[in-house]
């Protein structure tokens, strides 16, 4: 019997269902049997680099159903943009005029969103964006940021957790001259490698099952099944040299802890928005959902090895890394990466607080309300330094992402020394553990617009379906 027939037929487990309590997560699992000793090349998704009409970077892309082959056994039904699972990743440079058109063939409306993206709200891909079956929606703007690795997946009102799940996700990578001089491995797929990492259930006939129960919305559903660029158990063959990893957390609602499997460390370069300022030694590195990070890994000295890339949570392996050949191309990453400017808590002129709370699986809630596209819930002037202080009531770990702005953590838990030097560049996500606070500092510096609201919200998909998200406008 699938595992999700199981939960659904069960009286027992319907009394759990309602009490939220019972079995530990760790019991579910996906009913599709297959071979996992077997290892697959990692997929490297398609890069774009735009086509030039008219002085403008066109990117057509179609959203679409399609078939993957997670399983030798089975076609597995997706929605993918161009390919058959997730989408190509699309480099953009700063200061360029684009236009990234979404045709959208499924059967459903969906939105795409720029997550991370410095945009007009109009240009968002946001719940406000709907992309009819049939339809083309084009983002287009002049790119206005620094290099940095965002993405793009769909935002419609209660349909986003099941619309990545089925696969729509793709990354956007943002190059300037900045990044362009440094010595960093910049070679896409070789020593610059893309990492979407998701976790999956799927069913007895090897397809993804997005079926949360009422726990699972309030706890997370979590897959059980570890996902690399859509591939499973995957490997990938590398030069002994420096191996730039530029990951995503494509998962809908599980943090990941990652780390090598000899723990080994490794040097964090950017965070969501941004290079940080040097690069920052670590071991382990939790991402939470849609947060990204830029690692550099030296395997300089690791000729014939092989090493894993996994979950420290789960003990579940993402990548198998086979170090294969010599390199022709060492790098030798800089001690200084950039410089950032910063404004303290010292210049905020103003306070706005966002409380993190539920009433029940299905009512997710800020500030004591749930999402309304109809209500903005906040005004921002522009260019007005503020401090955006995020309490998580609940004891369970939310994160928090605001459209348009890349902030600054300034304090968690009332401490700037409890923000990890990983964190100080440019963010859009903010993790905030169970009953936690955060600090940010936000300030909005362009795009007025009194009537198209951006939005703030828990990235954990689920719980942003479920209401926990709002609306502001820049003013
Ligand atoms: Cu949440």
């Amino acid at each position: 019997m699938q595992r999700r027939d199981f939960l659904k037929l069960s009286a027992v487990t319907a009394t759990w269902l309602l009490t939220g309590c019972g079995m530990g997560g760790g019991t579910n699992s996906s009913a599709v049997s297959f071979d996992n000793t077997k290892n697959k090349k990692l997929m490297i998704p398609t890069l774009l680099e735009g086509e030039e009409r008219a002085g403008v970077k066109h990117f057509d892309l179609t959203i679409k159903e399609s078939l993957h082959k997670f399983f030798d056994a089975y076609e597995t039904k997706t929605y993918a943009v161009n390919g058959t699972y997730l989408a190509p990743t699309l480099k953009l440079n700063n200061g360029e005029d684009v236009s990234i058109n979404y045709t959208n063939k499924l059967n459903e409306t969906t939105t795409m969103h720029g997550h991370g993206m410095h945009v007009p709200a109009i240009m968002d891909g946001a719940a406000h964006q709907a992309i009819a079956p049939n339809t083309t929606w084009s983002a287009q703007y002049k790119v206005n940021q620094r290099a940095s690795t965002n993405w793009y997946h769909p935002h419609l009102m209660g349909k986003t957790a099941e619309h990545v799940y089925q696969g729509l996700a793709g990354l956007i990578y943002v190059e300037d001259d900045e990044i362009r001089a440094l010595d960093l491995p910049k070679t896409y797929g070789v020593d610059d490698i893309p990492l979407v990492l998701q976790d999956r259930f799927f069913d007895a006939n090897g397809q993804i099952d997005y079926s949360p129960s009422r726990r699972e919305i309030m706890r997370g559903y979590h897959g059980d099944i570890f996902i690399a660029n859509g591939t499973i158990n995957a490997y990938v063959d590398v030069q002994a040299k420096e191996i730039r990893f530029r990951i995503l957390n494509g998962a809908n609602s599980s943090v990941y802890n990652l780390q090598f499997s000899d723990g080994r460390s490794f040097k964090q370069i950017a965070t969501d928005n941004s290079l940080l300022e040097a690069p920052v030694s670590l071991t382990n590195l939790r991402l939470s959902p849609a947060e990204r990070a830029e690692i550099v890994v030296d395997l300089s000295n690791d000729l014939n090895s092989t090493l894993y890339f996994k979950d420290a949570t789960t003990g579940n392996d993402f990548l198998k890394i086979n170090v294969t050949s010599a390199t022709q191309n060492p790098t030798s990453i800089p001690s200084k990466l950039t410089t950032l400017t910063r404004d303290s808590l010292g210049d905020a002129v103003k306070t706005r607080k966002f409380s993190l709370s539920a009433n029940g699986p299905g009512d997710f809630r800020i500030n004591g309300v749930s999402m309304n596209m109809g209500v903005v819930n906040e005004r921002v002037p522009l260019n007005q330094v503020e401090v955006w202080e995020v309490t998580n009531t609940m004891g369970m770990v939310h994160n928090f992402h605001i459209h348009a702005s890349h902030f600054i953590i300034a304090e968690r838990n009332g401490l700037a020394s409890n923000v990890a030097e990983n964190e100080k560049g440019y963010k859009d996500v903010v993790f905030i553990g169970a009953n936690d606070s955060v600090k940010l500092i936000v300030k909005m510096t362009d795009y007025t617009d009194s009537t198209k609201p951006y939005m703030y919200h828990c990235h954990f998909l689920e719980h942003e379906d479920a209401g926990m998200m709002g609306q502001f406008t820049v003013e």
